[in-house]
């Protein structure tokens, strides 16, 4: 993408509504705008980022051998009136009536409608576990919309719902999704860990949420340091029996504010191993048994003919949140530091000398390689001054930087500059492309 004929509106000000970082840099740096309580527009920088973690998000689903679908974002009141959550669900649920005077709602979560499929389709044991999931806009009517996308009303949420013919097979299929949110985290270049937390509207007697350490998160949280230093292995074999990494995750203690027990938190865990921080809470999962099934009337012909409640379990990935926690997580005062997984281009290829000849002749040429080698690259070709260039690069956080002035290019050489560490080293420019070109 050529920088001239991209859209990328940059704030060079601090914008003043902004409390955190990552609200600050991604207003910033182009990727959202707001346009409402808790509502964005997701501008082109951003929506390359969102895209980029919902396949991460979607491929680690399919590989633990959950199926996608997409079910509506607007749903009858009628539906939830089965299960009894229509009147439970409170003022965060947003209600509509259509023109023949129908209850409707904007969904905030989608046990219901996920059970009515079942309920419909799912006639026999035989045809279970099974684990649907689809990747949709959510509404929540938040009394306190805040940080940006970090808390909004209208989110992008992953959800995942389990259907098996016991509490033992669901358990299966809850660790199997427990695993599968270590390794969708550990892609994302973001540690995440599960701890015990309360179940909320969504209900069940178990639920883990995954939690990022971070200074600005809205939750106080409390762990096991071991907890922090240990990472999920990344040929998972889904068709195991997956209950001893789970126990691996969930022996130490780590849990959230609500469920915490200072007297065990003090007796199990060293002083000095004792973490107590604040965390973001980017995955949420519940084992709900038949919460949803029994009033619902969702039930399959078991094993002996009789007819059994399914055994359900929800499974909640914050996609558009994952954003802001990534963000939170790696930056610095310039800007952010994108991990390579998300990164919404793989390298920015600055021309400080846009006009002239030579220097735009050499620099096109790199860019029609790596773009043809398969790689993302926005190629600032502006007019404007090499300050303003490098300030922006750095805004957005690319992990590579090509920077070609007309003064190392006679040389035939270019700059190599890394995000992260600020490495800059001059190499030819046969060498950066063999680099990127494999
Ligand atoms: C699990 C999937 C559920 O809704 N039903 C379907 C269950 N869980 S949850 O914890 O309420 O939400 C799942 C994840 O969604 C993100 N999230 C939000 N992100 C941005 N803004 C919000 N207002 C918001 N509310 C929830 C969180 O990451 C949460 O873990």
């Amino acid at each position: 993408m050529r920088l001239s004929q991209y859209f990328l509106p940059i704030m060079r000000e601090n914008p003043k509504e902004a409390e955190i970082v990552s609200h600050r840099l991604m207003l910033r740096s182009g990727m959202i705008k707001q346009s409402g309580a808790g509502i964005y527009s997701w501008l082109p920088l951003g929506l390359k980022v969102l895209k980029k973690i919902e396949q991460v998000v979607r491929e680690e689903q399919d590989r633990a051998g959950a199926i996608e679908l997409l079910m509506p974002t607007l749903q009858s009141a009628d539906l939830w009136r089965e299960s009894g959550r229509y009147d439970d669900y409170g003022q965060e649920m947003l209600r509509i009536t259509d023109r023949h005077g129908r209850d409707m709602l904007y969904g905030p979560t989608n046990e219901e409608m996920v059970t009515e499929i079942a309920r419909d389709f799912i006639k026999s044991y035989k045809d279970l576990p099974k684990t649907l999931y689809h990747i949709q806009w959510k509404f929540r009517d938040e009394i306190r919309p805040r940080f940006g996308i970090m808390r909004g009303r209208e989110f992008l949420m992953k959800d995942a719902y389990s259907f098996d013919l016991d509490e033992a097979e669901g358990r299966k299929s809850y660790n199997r999704m427990f695993v599968a949110y270590l390794r969708t985290f550990e892609r994302l270049g973001v540690k995440a860990i599960p701890m015990a937390a309360d179940t909320g509207p969504i209900g069940g007697d178990q639920s883990h949420e995954f939690i990022i350490l971070a200074d600005t998160g809205e939750s106080e949280v409390f762990c096991h340091k071991d907890l922090l230093e240990q990472s999920v292995p990344d040929n998972v074999d889904y068709s195991a029996d997956l209950e001893a990494e789970r126990e691996r995750w969930t022996t130490k203690y780590a849990a959230t504010e609500e469920m915490h027990d200072a007297a065990r938190f003090e007796k199990e865990v060293p002083e000095e191993r004792r973490v107590s921080a604040r965390g973001i809470e980017v995955g949420h999962i519940f084992s709900f048994g038949t919460k949803y099934s029994e009033p619902m009337n969702c039930t399959v012909q078991g094993k002996d003919n009789k007819m059994v409640s399914l055994y359900g379990g929800s499974y909640g990935i914050g996609v558009s949140r994952l954003i802001g926690a990534i963000i939170e997580s790696s930056h610095d005062e310039d800007g952010i530091i994108w991990p390579a997984a998300v990164t919404p281009f793989d390298i920015g290829l600055l021309n400080l000398k846009a006009g002239d000849e030579q220097t735009d002749a050499a620099c096109l040429d790199m860019y029609q390689k790596l773009a043809a080698a398969g790689l993302d690259v926005l190629y600032d070709d502006t007019g404007e001054r090499a300050g303003g260039k490098f300030k922006r690069m750095d805004l957005i956080g690319l992990p590579w930087q090509i920077i070609a002035g007309p003064r190392s290019l006679k040389e035939g050489k270019v700059e190599l500059k890394n995000r992260a560490t600020g490495a800059r080293d001059e190499l030819s420019i046969e060498d950066v492309l063999q680099r990127f070109i494999k």
